[in-house]
């Protein structure tokens, strides 16, 4: 899309919100009320406060912000407000009912459709680019992948489908060499990059050699036939309290039968399939296992110069495999397959460097604490990023099977606290040059 073209730049936006809508209303709808109201983890949201948090959001930013139009429901805001109330405290609250919900986004939708068509797409930062308009497409498509995560810690019968991702994997080299030098961090460019992706700025690394693929199920269970999970030396003190605290000895969702690990993965109980990359681990555990394996995690600008840095032409790129946008053949994004693709999968995903699946698949734990880059500026809200910068949070990279193209780039960070593992996450390992 020619994005210079304000009438093909509107189009693309209505195509992002359109999607994201589509991806909602399949994630809602696949339940009754019953299950939409009530809590499946103290962790999460109950479905139905997602929906209309989304609607809330898209209202305030689009309809007000941008619109400058008067609240339609100003006493539901601070229901939806995710600094108001806690998640496990969320289906306590008098929420809108599911029908009730699903009309309020409806509504506060044909509204932008129609602003959309009247608003002109700069002149003032938040419309430059079409900027809020993305804003709102990566926040919905974000808490879609939120309810993904609801709908894998739900209980009961398996309500969600999806084909299996292409099972192709390519022998190749278990690590490649990225040799050192300087590279350019984070953008100024990109249209819809949100605050902590920005300012660009140029990192300077020695060599180092990174994991071709993400770490496999059939690694991962190496370190723990090895007693991974019972060997101290592996883990951070903190690591270590954590493990012993919550009782960990495998992966989150994973059970013992006789002498296999079974996985359970929407509703479904399945062996471990070795060759898919290991999901659902806390920070604390990849950590330990790449102690174990003589290793250690990636730093993010580890990742993201293997991801982005095009040694040809010495220019940082979008995505590992160029500028255009994701399509099937180059990631496993976007909900399209509900599970990670073998590891040495996506030939056409490859970065110059010749890593694998850096995109799509699972989220990667990277070595270090979510923090602003040199210059940040909070932007539009301080409470996007800036609230979370510092040690408590670690930093994920790349993008899971959950995450839509519109919220997945080379640049884009996500974190969590250290000790999560219902999330999509995974990790790839890294080590020095001896
Ligand atoms: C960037 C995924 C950590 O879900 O907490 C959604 C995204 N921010 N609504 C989150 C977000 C506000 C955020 N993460
Ligand atoms: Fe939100």
């Amino acid at each position: 899309a020619d994005r210079t073209d304000p009438n093909a730049l509107r189009e693309l936006i209505a195509g992002e919100l359109t999607a994201a809508r589509e991806r909602t209303g399949s994630l809602t709808d696949a339940v009754d009320d019953r299950d939409l109201t009530a809590q499946h983890s103290p962790l999460m949201s109950p479905l139905v406060w997602d929906l209309a948090h989304i609607g809330n959001q898209e209202e305030l930013w689009l309809l007000r912000n941008v619109g400058g139009r008067d609240p339609m429901h100003p006493e539901i805001d601070p229901l939806y407000d995710a600094f108001e109330h806690p998640r496990a405290e969320r289906p306590r609250l008098p929420l809108l009912p599911p029908k009730e919900a699903r009309r309020y986004a409806h509504d506060v939708r044909g509204r932008v459709l129609d602003l959309l068509e009247a608003s002109p797409l700069e002149g003032a930062p938040l419309l430059d680019a079409g900027f809020a308009f993305g804003m709102i497409a990566q926040h919905e498509q974000q808490h879609d992948e939120t309810m993904l995560i609801t709908h894998q810690l739900r209980k009961g019968e398996a309500v969600l489908a999806a084909p299996p991702p292409p099972a192709r994997v390519d022998p190749l080299p278990a690590e490649v060499l990225i040799p050192a030098g300087p590279f350019t961090m984070g953008t100024d460019t990109e249209p819809w990059a949100l605050d902590n992706e920005r300012p660009a700025h140029v990192v300077e690394l020695p060599d180092y050699l990174l994991d071709t693929t993400p770490v496999s199920n059939g690694a991962y269970q190496r370190f723990m036939a090895d007693g991974g999970y019972f060997d101290p030396r592996w883990w951070t003190a903190e690591g270590w309290a954590y493990r012993m605290e919550a009782g960990l000895t495998a992966p989150l969702f994973w059970s013992r039968d006789g002498g296999q690990w079974l996985r359970r993965r929407f509703g479904v109980l399945e062996p471990v399939p070795d060759a898919e990359p290991v999901l659902h681990v806390s920070w604390y555990e990849a950590d330990a296992y790449a102690r174990w394996a003589g290793r250690r995690l990636p730093t993010e600008a580890e990742w993201e110069k293997a991801a982005r840095h095009d040694p040809a032409t010495d220019r940082s790129r979008r995505y590992p495999w160029g500028d255009e946008p994701p399509g099937p053949e180059h990631a496993n994004l976007g909900q399209r397959h509900l599970q990670p693709a073998p590891v040495g999968g996506y030939p056409a995903g490859e970065s110059p460097y010749g890593v694998r699946q850096l995109i799509g698949d699972v989220w990667e734990w990277t070595a270090g604490d979510f923090h602003g880059y040199p210059g940040f500026r909070a932007w539009p809200y301080r409470e996007y990023s800036e609230v979370f910068f510092g040690p408590e949070h670690k930093v994920l990279r790349g993008g899971s099977f959950a995450v839509a193209p519109v919220a997945c780039r080379g640049t884009f960070r996500n974190w969590d606290y250290p000790v999560r593992r219902q999330i999509f996450s995974g990790f790839r390992t890294a080590r020095d040059v001896a």
